[in-house]
């Protein structure tokens, strides 16, 4: 590590400088502070926000066996619970899949990314681990040679440059590790579902057992346990409108609706906590890396929430580019980086594949294709044989489950 002063830019260096302290950069910033690798995270974000930053909260068996191989499952199996249930609620009635003994699956454990991101970031600051808090990445220079380096904002606004061997990008969708990619160099392929969704947290215990998903003529509802006390709910929600639209009354009253409270029971009601829009789009970056500068996580690709995997693939990506960039650093191997993005790519587009035949199985068509009343006959009728294969094929069934909590 150097540091060094030029006349304005503060100039410091580390072999790996990780962009973001999500779930991608900081498995990659554990695992190579665990091998004695000389690197540095850079947040944009306060630690608080890090810590508190309600998303995902259904992680798949392969991260649990990531985070069990790496010694950071302690708060995971201490508050984690188990999870292997979801029912359909549509208007032919309701069915269960209980997936965790479907196929060659397994379980979810229910645990949210907060957090997991909390565990991560404690063991890696009690580690000796270096981050540094609210400095954004501003762009990520010559990542075509030997010497790459990233210009970031320190918080008191000084411009900073790292040089680094390598540079890790797992700074989300809007980061700079994306922005810096040469768009001659690098396809960037995205996707609209067409559908919006409203999510919702509620400070009230879970109402089911199981995932809820419930089809509509109104339009899509969901329900995710997250812990005890909070539940996470969405809405199919009209593009464009703003988050705030209808009082919480509407919104309860909406969700007893769609997810037929009068004929399967009621939902325990709450004050929502956090509401979100966000449109069902997906994008993946091809390939995911230029020269020193490695994609991981979101910044690599994006995927609708339907299938919950977005932070399933990201630690699933960042154990691989830790290894990778070990093997290159302690070793001088750098095969593992070579065929780092082609590997990642196999299970990014599986997941794209399978997070787009959920979207199609929870939304009959996309908006701009719906009839007034909830879609078009032809769609609607599509949608209502997926469903009755999957409740009635043990084959699907069988599909279902590997796909739905594998990554
Ligand atoms: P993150 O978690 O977004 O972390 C990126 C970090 O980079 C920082 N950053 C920068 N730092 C420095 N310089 C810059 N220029 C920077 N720009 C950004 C950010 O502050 C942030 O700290 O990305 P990562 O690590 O790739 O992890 C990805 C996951 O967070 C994401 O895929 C999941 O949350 C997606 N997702 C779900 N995934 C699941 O596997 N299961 C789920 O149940 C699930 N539910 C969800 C979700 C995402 C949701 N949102 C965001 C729509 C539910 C929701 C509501």
């Amino acid at each position: 590590m150097t540091e060094s002063h030029t006349s304005r830019t503060l100039c410091e260096s580390a072999d790996v400088v990780v962009l973001g302290a999500g779930p991608a950069g900081l498995v990659v910033g554990l695992l190579l502070q665990a091998a004695g690798i000389d690197c540095v995270i850079l947040e944009r974000a306060s630690r608080t926000h890090v810590q508190t930053r309600a998303r995902a909260g259904f992680l798949a068996p392969n991260t649990v066996r990531v985070l069990e191989r790496h010694d950071l499952a302690d708060g995971l199996h201490r508050d984690g619970r188990r999870h292997g249930t979801c029912e359909f609620r549509t208007e032919d009635g309701r069915f269960r899949l209980d997936y965790g003994s479907l196929g060659q699956g397994g379980q979810h454990h229910v645990y949210p990314q907060q957090n997991l991101v909390t565990d991560l970031l404690t063991r890696y600051l009690d580690s000796g681990g270096r981050i540094r808090f609210r400095t954004e990445g501003l762009a990520v220079r010559d990542a075509d040679s030997a010497r790459p380096s990233v210009t970031t904002r320190e918080p008191d606004g000084r411009p900073t440059r790292w040089t680094a061997r390598y540079v890790a990008g797992c700074d989300g969708r809007h980061g700079a590790a994306r922005r810096s990619l040469p768009p001659d160099t690098v396809r960037h392929h995205r996707h609209d579902h067409g559908v919006t969704w409203l999510g919702l947290l509620a400070a009230t215990p879970p109402s089911l057992d199981a995932v809820g998903y419930a089809i509509h003529a109104h339009g899509f509802a969901g329900h995710m346990a997250r812990t005890a006390d909070v539940t996470r709910y969405y809405l199919q929600w009209r593009r464009g409108t703003p988050a705030d639209a209808w009082p919480e009354q509407r919104v309860w009253d909406e969700l007893d609706i769609r997810m037929r409270a009068a004929d399967h029971g009621p939902l325990r009601r709450g004050a929502l906590l956090e509401r979100g829009v966000f449109d069902l789009t997906c994008d993946v970056v091809e390939p995911l890396r230029h020269g020193s500068l490695f994609l991981a996580g979101d910044a690599a690709s994006l995927l609708a929430p339907a299938a919950a995997k977005g932070a399933n693939l990201a630690v699933l990506e960042a154990e691989i580019l830790a290894q990778a960039l070990v093997d290159a650093l302690a070793r001088g191997d750098t095969a593992g980086l070579d065929a780092y993005s082609d590997r990642c790519l196999a299970h990014i587009w599986r997941a794209q594949e399978f997070t787009g035949w959920m979207t199609r199985l929870l939304h009959a068509a996309p908006e701009q294709d719906r009839g007034a009343g909830g879609g078009s006959f032809f769609h609607a009728a599509l949608q209502r044989s997926r469903l009755n294969s999957l409740r009635t094929s043990r084959i699907h069934q069988d599909w279902f489950a590997e796909n739905y909590v594998g990554v």
